[in-house]
């Protein structure tokens, strides 16, 4: 790994928004009260096997009940804003029909205190928590579940529209589609390639229906997160850079083209020719996908390797090992990937707004007698990326905001609680929350950025 340096706050514009995010299924807990329906996420971590150590988000960081301290601890660490995904089976516990006054009451009492204390509400409207009883009706692989959605983001739009200024429809839905219904290791945890496809234009058909309920809820900025990685090849072997060119086919553009250029890859069509036919495609899909945002929200953890080996079943290649040093979840640490990756988006998809709506790594926390909690590992790792977006920022790239994974420790899917994405620690046994050092050093930053621009 090359340190590309040390941030400057001077680097960074007057009015860049700060931030820190988490997930709902990943800090609420409180999974059977006040209304609350079942999501898939529920069904998998309660079915043994799928999560490790039969860990689940009954209880998780127990946000639910402590999110007046929460958001006390985020002023503390001079946040501006708070990236937040509401959890659609608190709002419809059916995915459909009803509206539960009280999840409702939840999201509008935390964005209230939010606004109060001069840190901008950042929602998310769906991060991986579908209600259980739409994967009973086929799940995100069937047309009527983006219909759904649209109703569930007007329902909440109408309910928030005049107090939130951002809004992002889905995060990282490779993550909903590949993980949850090719190689099922998330919920609901299936097998089936050509569901999986057709999971991926559901998704971004109701992402694109999401958009027009928010914006006839008079939303301000709108937009959708995508996990994106920039693809690298192991070697310089020519049968490799076609692979490079497929993963970064099936990861990245089968996403950034549709939304922002308007159709599907031809090459990524033609990779996918054993794996489904299209025929899920509708006349106005393409078009309803495209509507214009005012930003792209993007996630950045790590550049992927690739190699030639095809994915089991499929033509797409599959993402091989780092070679640079591991975090805890054996991810590669690649701070001057996420400067090329700003750059990349500028270069092929132009000058829509960019936000790092995530970045950060797990790593091993040592907590001392004390009650300190030591992490240099992550301090380094979060000084070099944000050098990283500071070089794109200073190359003309239009990034306007950043938000460290994660505020505090949380239920890592399925690896559950034994990955700590933190800049807070979270003691499970009290729920005793502590700043770790890599958050004191973020705050200080934060700190130091606001003084030079004088909010
Ligand atoms: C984000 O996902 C999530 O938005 C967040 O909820 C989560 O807690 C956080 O990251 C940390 O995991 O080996 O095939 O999975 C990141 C998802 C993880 C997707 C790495 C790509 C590598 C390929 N990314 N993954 S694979």
């Amino acid at each position: 790994m090359t340190l590309p340096g040390t941030p400057d706050p001077a680097g960074f514009p007057a009015d860049f928004l700060w931030g820190a995010a988490t997930a709902a299924y990943q800090i609420e807990g409180a999974a059977d009260e006040d209304g609350r329906g079942r999501s898939i996420w529920d069904t998998y971590s309660h079915t043994p096997g799928r999560v490790r150590d039969g860990d689940t988000g009954d209880v998780a960081a127990d946000h639910y009940h402590r999110w007046r301290d929460d958001v006390a601890l985020m002023a503390e660490l001079g946040l501006r804003s708070y990236r937040f995904s509401v959890a659609w089976p608190r709002i419809q516990p059916g995915g459909r029909g009803p509206v539960n006054q009280k999840g409702l009451d939840f999201y509008r009492g935390l964005v209230d205190e939010l606004n109060d204390r001069g840190i901008e509400p950042w929602i998310t409207l769906y991060h991986w928590d579908l209600p259980q009883e739409l994967e009973d009706a086929g799940g995100w692989p069937v047309r009527d579940t983006a219909e759904r959605f649209a109703d569930y983001a007007d329902v909440v739009a109408e309910a928030l529209g005049d107090r939130v200024r951002y809004w992002t429809t889905l995060n990282e839905p490779w993550c909903s589609s590949f993980l949850g219904y090719a190689s099922g290791a998330h919920a609901p945890g299936r097998h089936e390639h050509d569901a999986a496809v057709a999971a991926v234009h559901h998704l971004l058909l109701g992402h694109g229906l999401g958009v027009q309920a928010l914006r006839a809820r008079g939303a301000e900025q709108v937009g959708i997160t995508l996990n994106l990685a920039p693809m690298t090849p192991v070697d310089d072997h020519p049968a490799v850079a076609d692979a490079v060119r497929r993963a970064d086919g099936w990861q990245n553009r089968i996403f950034l083209d549709p939304l922002l250029r308007g159709s599907y890859p031809d090459d990524v069509r033609a990779d996918l020719a054993g794996v489904t036919d299209f025929s899920f495609e509708q006349d106005g899909d393409a078009a309803t996908i495209a509507a214009p945002l005012d930003l792209l929200g993007v996630n950045y953890y790590q550049t992927q390797v690739v190699s030639t080996s095809p994915m089991p079943g499929t033509n797409l290649a599959a993402l091989g090992p780092t070679e640079t040093p591991l975090t805890a979840m054996g991810w590669g640490v690649d701070p001057e990937g996420l400067g090329d990756l700003l750059r990349r988006l500028q270069r092929d998809y132009g000058d829509l707004p960019l936000y790092v709506t995530e970045n950060g790594s797990a790593y091993e926390d040592v907590v001392t007698a004390d009650g300190a909690v030591h992490d240099a590992e992550r301090t380094a790792f979060l000084a070099a990326h944000l050098a990283s977006a500071q070089q794109a920022i200073a190359d003309g790239v239009p990034l306007k905001g950043y938000f460290v994974w994660s505020l505090m420790d949380n239920f890592e899917w399925a690896h559950g609680y034994s990955k700590r994405f933190g800049v807070v620690h979270v003691d499970y046994a009290t729920q005793q929350r502590r700043v770790k050092d890599s958050g004191r050093w973020y705050a200080d930053f934060l700190r130091a950025h606001r003084d030079r621009s004088g909010y």
